[in-house]
C-alpha cells in the first residue's frame, strides 16, 4: 500500500479529483497554504495499491498545468523593511508536487 501526496493548485483540483473517482481511486482533499508564496494550494491524499501508483500520477501530470505567478519580494521581509519597494517577480508553480510513501499499515474500522 501506499499514499501519494500531492500538493497541486487549486484550479486543478475539481478535474483531478474527478478523474480519479472515474478510475475507483479514493482520495482525501486537504485546504493548504505553500510556504514560498503563502497563496492557498490543495493536498490530495489518495491511498492505492502499489500497482495505483503510476496511473494516479499520470492523471495528476496530465490534468495539472504549470502557472506564472507574479509574487512581490516585499511580502517575506515586509515585517522588516518597509521603505524597501522591489518589483513583483515571476514565480513558476505546479504542475504538481507529487511524493510516494510506503504505508505501513492500512485499515479502516
Ligand atoms: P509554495 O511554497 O508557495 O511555492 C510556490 C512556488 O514558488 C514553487 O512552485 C517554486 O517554483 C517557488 N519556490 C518555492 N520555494 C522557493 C524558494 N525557497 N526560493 C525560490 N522559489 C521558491 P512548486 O515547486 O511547483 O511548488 C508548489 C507548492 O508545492 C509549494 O508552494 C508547496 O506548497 C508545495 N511544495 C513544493 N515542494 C515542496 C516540498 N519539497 N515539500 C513540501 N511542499 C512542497
Amino acid at each position: 500500500m501506499k499514499l501519494i501526496i500531492a500538493v497541486v493548485q487549486d484550479q486543478d483540483v475539481n478535474k483531478v479529483l474527478t478523474a480519479l473517482m472515474e478510475k475507483g481511486y479514493s482520495a482525501t482533499k486537504l485546504a493548504s497554504t505553500g510556504g514560498f508564496l503563502r497563496q492557498g494550494n490543495t493536498t490530495l491524499l489518495v491511498g492505492t495499491k502499489e500497482s495505483g501508483v503510476k496511473e494516479v500520477g499520470d492523471i495528476i501530470k496530465e490534468i495539472c498545468h504549470t502557472r506564472k505567478r507574479l509574487v512581490s519580494p516585499m511580502t517575506a521581509v515586509e515585517r522588516t523593511i518597509n521603505s524597501y519597494i522591489p518589483s513583483p517577480v515571476e514565480v513558476e508553480v505546479g504542475g504538481a508536487t507529487i511524493f510516494v510513501v510506503q504505508v505501513e499499515s492500512f485499515e479502516k474500522v
